[in-house]
């Protein structure tokens, strides 16, 4: 997508977050994937408004208020601080903290379902069903073979058979309107995978979805429900909470709600999609609102292969990693380290190794190599010491401007615009490890040029090639500074801050200007502290203990490796394109493999006796590339298929979800 001069609106919001105890990382990681969005937009000079909050009614907060022996007001009032100094923390930068106990979201939720009403799309009858306390939701298809405690079919935890007069909303009706909706708006969920199972969802019907609960007390009373004193039902109260922020339901409040709806973005994890795919754009269809543009949903951050999660009581406490790691090298790692459209593992020891290699290392490192050696170039031609009253502490090195460049400084300046178009594309899908992936492909490119010119050398014999080579490393950290700033704030802008510019947010698109960078301004650089230290894992240890207790019960260290030994497997997709038995083998069949560049080879498998020749035809499957060859009954074999035995011993073979080019090595 291509940069824009007119200035935009841009909506985006993260879930509100149950308020049941203090905010895992988790709850951190949605929060932040949305500040960094809205700031890549403030980058951009759009008009940015993000939302975030808690959600506070409902059976779940009542019952651990009641745990707590305090009444479900206390218990979140009590609570709330802790998310807000864990998003102040880590420089999440909200324009709105919905609390649904708010007045005024009460009142609009209210004004919501009266609208329902109106639109003619409520009826009473009575609800029959299974319910999950933990997820707050009805249950059509728990699994029953649990009985007599069958269980929730999304959380696995005991649901509850329920029977209460209930107002339901006529979601069936919906069911065609919905699916026109998705074909119209093709890019309404990312990622795709996402999008299909909602339209396959949709495809099968609907049912009616039940607006209130009688069972329930601590909640938004229903409007106009002396009968039953029910209240909503907590789910469709907590969705108004995207539009209550913007004023929905307050007189007066009409223009900016229309300034924002529809929102351009809402954040989510992958467990709630449904709520915000299908109930969420039907209800606003009834009472003629737009459905919100577009879905980002993530996977989870796992510890051990398990979600995290307060119920299984693996969470790690994002102010403790904050206070190891600090705020912004937390950001990067989370950003960085887990695809957004899939599940990902976190572990300090991955975090070490990002913040000593990406951020300490190649990045870091640059920026203080090149400051450092600017100022010595500085001193050596004594320019600023000759200036009376001036200290040696307020030294700056200066970088003078150049009007031009040679060919290998300005193939690095291209290689900032078009990495900038690459970015752009990442940010607008929400791919946020991809978009640092690609900015560190900069930083990577940036060390190469400074290296092999070697401004060290080449001052002794030319200083002014020395100035450019110092001018285009300089411009070229500038950009990354820039581009990085969403992801990492205050480093950010204490890296622009020792290279002598500064961070300015004022509506100008930024972006636009970084390509269109002529590279001719001067630098007056002002070295200060390192900008990333590499972590000293023994000083730490303690924390370190402490965040990683439950690892350390399934991960024997005597049985770990380091990246190195890693790095010399090589681990490569390939496509069986020939399958055959082999004489005198029961077990074994002769595969031949496609892996694009490095050829089509032979390999030998023993997985005769689980799968026929012609089913293995054309899937994809891992391969160890590297392994010395082997010649079994007379046969060589080039590499080993990687295979994983299910519960019924058979082996199954290591297939991508979707096809990627034979030959993709495995990182
Ligand atoms: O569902 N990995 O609130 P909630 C990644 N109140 N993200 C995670 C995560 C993990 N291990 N655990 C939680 C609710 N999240 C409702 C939402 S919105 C109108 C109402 C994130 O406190 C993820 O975004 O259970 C998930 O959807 C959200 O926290 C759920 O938070």
């Amino acid at each position: 997508m291509k940069t824009t001069t007119s200035k935009l609106h841009f909506y985006i919001t993260t879930p509100i977050y149950y308020v049941t105890a203090a905010p895992h990382l988790g709850s951190l990681y949605s929060t932040l994937v949305a500040d960094v969005i809205a700031r890549w937009h403030t980058l951009k000079g759009d008009a940015v408004f993000f939302a975030t909050g808690t959600d506070e009614h409902g059976q779940k907060i009542a019952q651990a208020a009641h745990a707590a022996n305090k009444t479900p007001q206390d218990f979140t009032d009590g609570l709330i601080s802790k998310f807000q100094d864990t998003w102040q923390l880590y420089d999440i930068e909200y324009s709105k903290f919905v609390r649904t106990t708010d007045q005024y979201h009460m009142h609009g939720a209210q004004e919501f379902v009266k609208q329902l009403i109106a639109a003619g799309d409520t009826y009473q009858a009575a609800y029959e069903g299974w319910y999950c306390t933990p997820c707050e939701t009805f249950i059509s298809n728990p699994k029953l073979e649990c009985e007599p405690e069958p269980l929730c079919s999304s959380c696995d935890r005991k649901v509850s058979w329920l029977t209460e007069q209930t107002v339901f909303f006529k979601l069936s009706n919906y069911q065609n309107k919905l699916l026109d909706f998705y074909r119209a708006n093709p890019h309404f969920i990312t990622p795709k995978e996402r999008f299909n199972e909602v339209i396959s969802f949709v495809q099968d019907g609907l049912k009616d979805l039940s607006l209130s609960r009688t069972s329930v007390s601590w909640g938004i009373p229903f409007p106009d429900d002396s009968v039953h004193n029910s209240v909503i039902y907590v789910w469709v109260e907590a969705l108004c909470n995207y539009i209550t922020a913007i004023g929905f339901g307050k007189s007066g409040k009409e223009q900016e709600l229309n300034r924002w709806w529809p929102a351009d973005l809402h954040v989510l994890g992958k467990d709630i999609v449904r709520f915000h795919a299908v109930y969420w754009p039907a209800m606003l269809m009834s009472i003629g609102m737009e459905p919100p543009k577009r879905l980002l949903v993530h996977g989870w951050i796992k510890v051990n292969q398990q979600k995290m999660s307060k119920s299984i009581g693996n969470v790690i406490d994002p102010i403790q990693l904050c206070q190891t790691y600090g705020a912004d090298a937390v950001r990067y790692f989370l950003c960085r380290q887990i695809p957004i459209n899939q599940d990902g593992e976190f572990s300090i020891s991955d975090l070490e190794q990002r913040i000593s290699s990406d951020l300490a290392n190649d990045l870091g490192n640059l920026l203080n190599r090149v400051v450092t050696f600017a100022k010595a170039l500085n001193e050596e031609s004594n320019i600023f010491t000759e200036l009376p009253g001036l200290e040696l502490a307020d030294f700056t090195g200066t970088i003078e401007s150049q009007s031009h460049f040679d060919r290998q400084s300005n193939k690095l300046r291209y290689l900032v615009t078009s990495i900038i178009d690459e970015i752009e594309g990442y940010m607008r899908d929400g791919m946020l490890h991809l978009a640092l992936a690609c900015l560190f492909k900069l930083v990577k490119a940036t060390n190469t040029y400074y290296n092999e010119f070697e401004p060290w050398k080449l001052a002794k014999t030319d200083k002014n090639a020395t100035s450019k080579v110092l001018a285009a490393t300089a411009h070229a950290l500038q950009a990354i500074g820039t581009l990085l700033w969403p992801f990492m704030p205050k480093k950010m802008e204490e890296m622009l801050s020792q290279l002598g510019t500064s961070m300015n947010v004022d509506g100008r698109n930024i972006i636009m200007e970084l390509t269109c960078n002529r590279w001719t301004s001067p630098f007056s650089l002002k070295p200060g502290e390192q900008l990333f230290k590499k972590p000293e894992s023994h000083k730490h240890k303690k924390q370190t203990k402490a965040i990683e207790s439950h690892s350390e019960q399934t991960i024997k260290l005597n049985s770990t490796i380091t990246i190195e030994d890693l790095n010399k497997v090589e681990l490569c997709v390939g496509t069986i394109i020939s399958s055959e038995s082999i004489p005198n083998s029961n077990k074994l069949l002769r595969l031949m493999i496609d892996f694009g560049p490095i050829g089509i080879r032979q390999i030998l498998s023993g997985i005769a006796p689980h799968y026929s020749p012609l089913e293995l035809l054309g899937r994809q499957a891992l391969f160890v590339v590297n392994l010395k060859p082997r010649k079994i009954l007379g046969l060589e074999s080039y590499g080993m298929m990687l295979l994983a035995q299910d519960n019924n011993g058979k082996p199954q073979l290591m297939s991508p979800i979707l096809p990627v080019a034979p030959g993709t090595h495995l990182r």
